[in-house]
Protein backbone atom coordinates (compact mmCIF):
# COMPACT_ATOMS: atom_id res chain seq x y z
CA UNK A 1 0.00 0.00 0.00
CA UNK A 2 1.17 3.69 -1.04
CA UNK A 3 0.23 6.27 1.70
CA UNK A 4 1.20 10.28 0.99
CA UNK A 5 0.51 12.47 3.40
CA UNK A 6 0.24 16.63 2.72
CA UNK A 7 0.89 18.61 5.69
CA UNK A 8 2.48 21.94 6.96
CA UNK A 9 4.00 19.97 9.49
CA UNK A 10 5.64 17.22 8.59
CA UNK A 11 7.74 16.60 11.08
CA UNK A 12 4.17 15.43 13.12
CA UNK A 13 4.38 12.52 11.33
CA UNK A 14 7.74 11.36 12.55
CA UNK A 15 5.79 8.67 14.36
CA UNK A 16 5.28 6.32 11.35
CA UNK A 17 9.16 5.97 10.85
CA UNK A 18 8.66 4.14 14.83
CA UNK A 19 6.87 0.44 15.80
CA UNK A 20 4.44 -1.16 13.77
CA UNK A 21 3.94 1.22 10.97
CA UNK A 22 7.71 1.42 10.95
CA UNK A 23 8.39 -2.30 10.61
CA UNK A 24 5.41 -2.57 8.10
CA UNK A 25 7.64 0.32 5.92
CA UNK A 26 11.01 -1.38 6.99
CA UNK A 27 9.33 -4.68 5.57
CA UNK A 28 8.29 -3.13 2.09
CA UNK A 29 4.76 -3.25 2.94
CA UNK A 30 4.22 0.00 3.50
CA UNK A 31 5.50 3.24 1.13
CA UNK A 32 4.69 6.21 3.24
CA UNK A 33 5.48 9.34 1.73
CA UNK A 34 5.40 13.06 3.78
CA UNK A 35 5.01 16.39 1.80
CA UNK A 36 5.23 19.79 2.83
CA UNK A 37 2.61 21.66 1.74
CA UNK A 38 4.99 24.73 1.66
CA UNK A 39 6.78 23.48 -0.89
CA UNK A 40 4.29 24.22 -3.37
CA UNK A 41 3.54 28.11 -2.13
CA UNK A 42 5.26 30.41 -4.53
CA UNK A 43 5.14 33.84 -2.47
CA UNK A 44 8.09 35.19 -0.04
CA UNK A 45 6.27 34.25 2.80
CA UNK A 46 5.05 30.95 1.66
CA UNK A 47 1.68 31.77 2.83
CA UNK A 48 -1.26 28.65 3.00
CA UNK A 49 -3.85 30.28 4.35
CA UNK A 50 -6.47 33.48 4.06
CA UNK A 51 -9.25 35.25 5.57
CA UNK A 52 -12.77 33.30 4.91
CA UNK A 53 -14.90 35.13 2.93
CA UNK A 54 -18.29 35.85 4.80
CA UNK A 55 -16.36 37.30 7.62
CA UNK A 56 -16.10 35.43 11.29
CA UNK A 57 -12.86 34.10 13.48
CA UNK A 58 -9.73 32.11 12.06
CA UNK A 59 -8.34 31.32 8.54
CA UNK A 60 -8.87 29.23 6.22
CA UNK A 61 -6.50 27.13 3.54
CA UNK A 62 -6.00 28.42 0.29
CA UNK A 63 -7.12 26.48 -2.72
CA UNK A 64 -3.67 27.13 -5.01
CA UNK A 65 -0.96 25.19 -2.60
CA UNK A 66 -3.30 21.83 -2.39
CA UNK A 67 -4.29 21.86 -5.70
CA UNK A 68 -1.06 21.50 -6.92
CA UNK A 69 0.58 19.57 -4.32
CA UNK A 70 -2.13 17.46 -4.98
CA UNK A 71 -1.51 17.51 -9.05
CA UNK A 72 1.81 16.38 -8.42
CA UNK A 73 1.41 13.36 -5.84
CA UNK A 74 -1.12 12.00 -7.99
CA UNK A 75 0.69 12.70 -10.84
CA UNK A 76 3.97 10.89 -9.08
CA UNK A 77 2.12 7.80 -7.64
CA UNK A 78 0.85 6.66 -10.80
CA UNK A 79 4.35 7.62 -12.22
CA UNK A 80 5.00 4.98 -10.01
CA UNK A 81 2.90 2.46 -10.79
CA UNK A 82 0.08 2.92 -7.91
CA UNK A 83 -3.46 2.53 -8.95
CA UNK A 84 -6.85 3.54 -7.52
CA UNK A 85 -6.11 6.88 -5.16
CA UNK A 86 -8.52 7.11 -2.39
CA UNK A 87 -8.22 10.56 -0.87
CA UNK A 88 -8.56 11.16 3.14
CA UNK A 89 -9.55 14.45 5.13
CA UNK A 90 -9.92 14.52 8.64
CA UNK A 91 -12.31 16.94 10.08
CA UNK A 92 -14.68 16.96 12.77
CA UNK A 93 -17.47 17.55 10.43
CA UNK A 94 -16.43 13.74 8.52
CA UNK A 95 -18.13 10.53 8.95
CA UNK A 96 -17.53 8.45 12.05
CA UNK A 97 -13.94 6.78 11.52
CA UNK A 98 -14.91 3.20 12.40
CA UNK A 99 -13.12 -0.87 12.13
CA UNK A 100 -15.43 -0.88 9.14
CA UNK A 101 -13.78 2.31 7.58
CA UNK A 102 -10.62 1.02 8.60
CA UNK A 103 -11.21 -2.53 6.48
CA UNK A 104 -12.48 -0.82 3.87
CA UNK A 105 -9.25 1.36 3.38
CA UNK A 106 -6.68 -1.25 4.09
CA UNK A 107 -7.98 -2.94 1.15
CA UNK A 108 -6.89 0.35 -1.22
CA UNK A 109 -3.66 0.30 -2.53
CA UNK A 110 -3.41 4.06 -2.66
CA UNK A 111 -4.43 6.71 0.09
CA UNK A 112 -3.62 10.31 -0.15
CA UNK A 113 -4.35 11.98 3.34
CA UNK A 114 -5.17 15.57 3.78
CA UNK A 115 -4.24 17.17 6.89
CA UNK A 116 -5.21 20.24 7.35
CA UNK A 117 -5.12 23.41 10.14
CA UNK A 118 -6.56 26.44 10.93
CA UNK A 119 -10.44 26.44 9.89
CA UNK A 120 -9.55 23.63 7.49
CA UNK A 121 -9.35 23.61 3.93
CA UNK A 122 -11.63 25.97 1.04
CA UNK A 123 -14.56 23.38 0.08
CA UNK A 124 -13.90 23.73 -3.52
CA UNK A 125 -10.45 21.54 -3.47
CA UNK A 126 -12.14 18.49 -1.77
CA UNK A 127 -15.01 19.11 -4.10
CA UNK A 128 -12.91 19.42 -7.24
CA UNK A 129 -11.17 16.18 -6.24
CA UNK A 130 -13.82 14.50 -5.96
CA UNK A 131 -14.86 14.62 -9.33
CA UNK A 132 -11.54 12.45 -9.93
CA UNK A 133 -11.46 10.43 -7.24
CA UNK A 134 -13.29 8.85 -4.00
CA UNK A 135 -13.25 11.10 -1.25
CA UNK A 136 -13.37 9.75 2.00
CA UNK A 137 -13.82 12.82 4.97
CA UNK A 138 -13.62 11.48 7.85
CA UNK A 139 -13.81 12.17 11.96
CA UNK A 140 -11.98 9.86 14.51
CA UNK A 141 -14.02 10.59 17.31
CA UNK A 142 -15.85 13.52 19.07
CA UNK A 143 -13.91 16.12 20.27
CA UNK A 144 -11.73 19.15 18.44
CA UNK A 145 -8.33 18.91 17.77
CA UNK A 146 -6.49 21.36 16.41
CA UNK A 147 -5.35 20.07 13.22
CA UNK A 148 -6.06 16.79 11.22
CA UNK A 149 -2.04 14.92 11.57
CA UNK A 150 -3.13 13.29 15.04
CA UNK A 151 -6.01 11.62 13.18
CA UNK A 152 -3.54 10.98 9.89
CA UNK A 153 -1.41 8.86 13.02
CA UNK A 154 -4.41 7.23 14.30
CA UNK A 155 -5.85 6.50 10.75
CA UNK A 156 -2.75 4.82 9.44
CA UNK A 157 -2.20 3.00 12.38
CA UNK A 158 -5.64 1.21 12.41
CA UNK A 159 -5.21 1.00 8.50
CA UNK A 160 -1.71 -0.86 8.90
CA UNK A 161 -2.01 -3.45 11.22
CA UNK A 162 -4.69 -4.92 8.93
CA UNK A 163 -2.42 -5.11 6.47
CA UNK A 164 -2.05 -8.98 5.13
CA UNK A 165 1.93 -9.22 6.90
CA UNK A 166 1.85 -7.16 9.20
CA UNK A 167 0.55 -8.49 12.31
CA UNK A 168 2.21 -11.99 13.39
CA UNK A 169 -0.10 -15.20 13.85
CA UNK A 170 0.38 -14.22 17.48
CA UNK A 171 -1.29 -11.23 17.83
CA UNK A 172 -3.71 -11.69 15.10
CA UNK A 173 -6.76 -9.85 14.98
CA UNK A 174 -9.50 -12.35 14.95
CA UNK A 175 -10.40 -11.35 18.99
CA UNK A 176 -10.75 -7.36 18.18
CA UNK A 177 -13.52 -6.02 20.48
CA UNK A 178 -14.90 -4.43 17.22
CA UNK A 179 -14.08 -6.90 14.48
CA UNK A 180 -16.83 -7.63 12.91
CA UNK A 181 -19.32 -10.81 12.54
CA UNK A 182 -21.83 -12.45 13.63
CA UNK A 183 -21.39 -12.03 17.38
CA UNK A 184 -21.75 -9.45 20.35
CA UNK A 185 -19.22 -6.57 20.12
CA UNK A 186 -17.89 -6.85 23.17
CA UNK A 187 -14.84 -4.76 24.59
CA UNK A 188 -12.11 -6.89 26.55
CA UNK A 189 -11.56 -7.79 29.96
CA UNK A 190 -8.82 -7.84 31.90
CA UNK A 191 -5.72 -9.69 31.43
CA UNK A 192 -3.00 -10.80 33.83
CA UNK A 193 0.66 -11.80 33.50
CA UNK A 194 3.86 -12.99 36.04
CA UNK A 195 4.27 -12.79 38.45
CA UNK A 196 1.47 -14.26 40.28
CA UNK A 197 1.45 -12.25 43.53
CA UNK A 198 2.07 -8.51 42.86
CA UNK A 199 2.11 -5.87 46.06
CA UNK A 200 -0.28 -8.69 47.70
CA UNK A 201 -2.78 -9.28 44.65
CA UNK A 202 -3.44 -12.05 43.18
CA UNK A 203 -4.71 -13.23 39.74
CA UNK A 204 -8.30 -14.56 39.59
CA UNK A 205 -8.11 -18.01 40.68
CA UNK A 206 -10.15 -19.23 37.37
CA UNK A 207 -7.10 -18.04 35.23
CA UNK A 208 -4.81 -20.84 36.98
CA UNK A 209 -7.36 -23.38 37.27
CA UNK A 210 -6.24 -24.92 33.71
CA UNK A 211 -10.11 -25.22 33.49
CA UNK A 212 -10.33 -23.88 29.60
CA UNK A 213 -14.00 -24.18 29.56
CA UNK A 214 -14.49 -21.97 32.60
CA UNK A 215 -11.47 -19.56 31.49
CA UNK A 216 -13.74 -19.23 28.38
CA UNK A 217 -16.72 -18.22 30.71
CA UNK A 218 -14.95 -16.00 33.06
CA UNK A 219 -13.57 -14.31 30.44
CA UNK A 220 -17.04 -13.71 28.47
CA UNK A 221 -18.82 -12.65 32.06
CA UNK A 222 -16.03 -10.11 32.09
CA UNK A 223 -15.96 -8.97 28.79
CA UNK A 224 -20.28 -8.22 29.34
CA UNK A 225 -19.86 -6.13 32.77
CA UNK A 226 -17.43 -4.28 31.04
CA UNK A 227 -19.44 -3.42 27.96
CA UNK A 228 -22.17 -2.88 30.29
CA UNK A 229 -20.51 -0.58 32.29
CA UNK A 230 -18.49 1.75 29.67
CA UNK A 231 -20.39 0.89 25.92
CA UNK A 232 -23.95 0.01 26.67
CA UNK A 233 -24.81 1.22 23.32
CA UNK A 234 -22.53 -1.67 22.10
CA UNK A 235 -25.13 -4.19 23.65
CA UNK A 236 -28.18 -2.55 22.90
CA UNK A 237 -26.82 -2.71 19.24
CA UNK A 238 -25.91 -6.76 19.41
CA UNK A 239 -28.82 -9.07 18.07
CA UNK A 240 -30.58 -10.77 20.85
CA UNK A 241 -29.36 -14.47 19.03
CA UNK A 242 -26.00 -12.84 20.43
CA UNK A 243 -26.24 -14.05 23.50
CA UNK A 244 -26.16 -17.46 25.10
CA UNK A 245 -27.96 -18.70 28.13
CA UNK A 246 -25.26 -17.77 30.61
CA UNK A 247 -25.03 -14.20 28.73
CA UNK A 248 -28.90 -14.01 29.53
CA UNK A 249 -28.47 -15.11 33.40
CA UNK A 250 -25.89 -12.19 33.66
CA UNK A 251 -27.04 -9.21 31.99
CA UNK A 252 -30.28 -9.85 34.10
CA UNK A 253 -28.49 -10.23 37.08
CA UNK A 254 -27.06 -6.85 36.17
CA UNK A 255 -30.56 -5.17 35.38
CA UNK A 256 -30.58 -5.89 31.82
CA UNK A 257 -34.44 -6.84 29.92
CA UNK A 258 -34.91 -7.31 26.66
CA UNK A 259 -37.36 -5.13 24.94
CA UNK A 260 -40.51 -6.23 22.19
CA UNK A 261 -38.14 -7.44 19.74
CA UNK A 262 -35.21 -9.10 21.92
CA UNK A 263 -32.44 -6.47 22.14
CA UNK A 264 -31.34 -5.76 25.62
CA UNK A 265 -31.75 -2.79 27.06
CA UNK A 266 -29.89 -1.39 30.24
CA UNK A 267 -31.86 -0.85 33.53
CA UNK A 268 -34.13 1.70 33.43
CA UNK A 269 -31.77 4.17 35.77
CA UNK A 270 -28.52 3.94 33.44
CA UNK A 271 -30.63 4.24 30.54
CA UNK A 272 -30.30 4.60 27.35
C1 LIG B 1 -8.46 21.91 11.30
C2 LIG B 1 -9.20 20.16 12.44
C3 LIG B 1 -9.81 17.92 13.08
C4 LIG B 1 -8.75 18.33 10.94
C5 LIG B 1 -10.61 14.72 12.86
C6 LIG B 1 -11.52 15.37 15.07
O1 LIG B 1 -11.42 22.41 11.40
C7 LIG B 1 -11.79 22.73 12.62
N1 LIG B 1 -13.09 23.06 12.80
C8 LIG B 1 -13.53 23.33 14.01
C9 LIG B 1 -12.68 23.33 15.09
C10 LIG B 1 -11.33 23.01 14.92
C11 LIG B 1 -10.85 22.74 13.68
C12 LIG B 1 -9.38 22.43 13.52
N2 LIG B 1 -9.03 21.53 12.46
C13 LIG B 1 -8.23 20.81 10.52
C14 LIG B 1 -8.71 19.70 11.23
C15 LIG B 1 -9.73 19.31 13.38
C16 LIG B 1 -9.31 17.45 11.86
C17 LIG B 1 -10.48 17.04 14.02
C18 LIG B 1 -10.84 15.68 13.90
N3 LIG B 1 -10.43 13.95 12.04
N4 LIG B 1 -11.56 16.46 15.84
N5 LIG B 1 -10.94 17.46 15.22
N6 LIG B 1 -12.08 14.19 15.42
Amino acid sequence: MRLDVVTIFPEYLDPLDVSLVGKARARGLLDVRVHDLRDWTRDKHHTVDDTPYGGGPGMVMKTDPWGDALDDVIADGYEHGATRPVLVVPTPSGEPFTQDRAVELSRQPWLIFTPARYEGIDRRVTDEYATRLPVRELSIGDYVLAGGEAAVLVITEAVARLLPGVLGNAESHRDDSFAPGAMAHLLEGPVYTKPPTWRRRGIPDVLLSGHHGNIARWRRDEAIRRTAAHRPDLLRRSAPDAFDKKDRALLTALGWYQDQDGHWQPPAQDAP
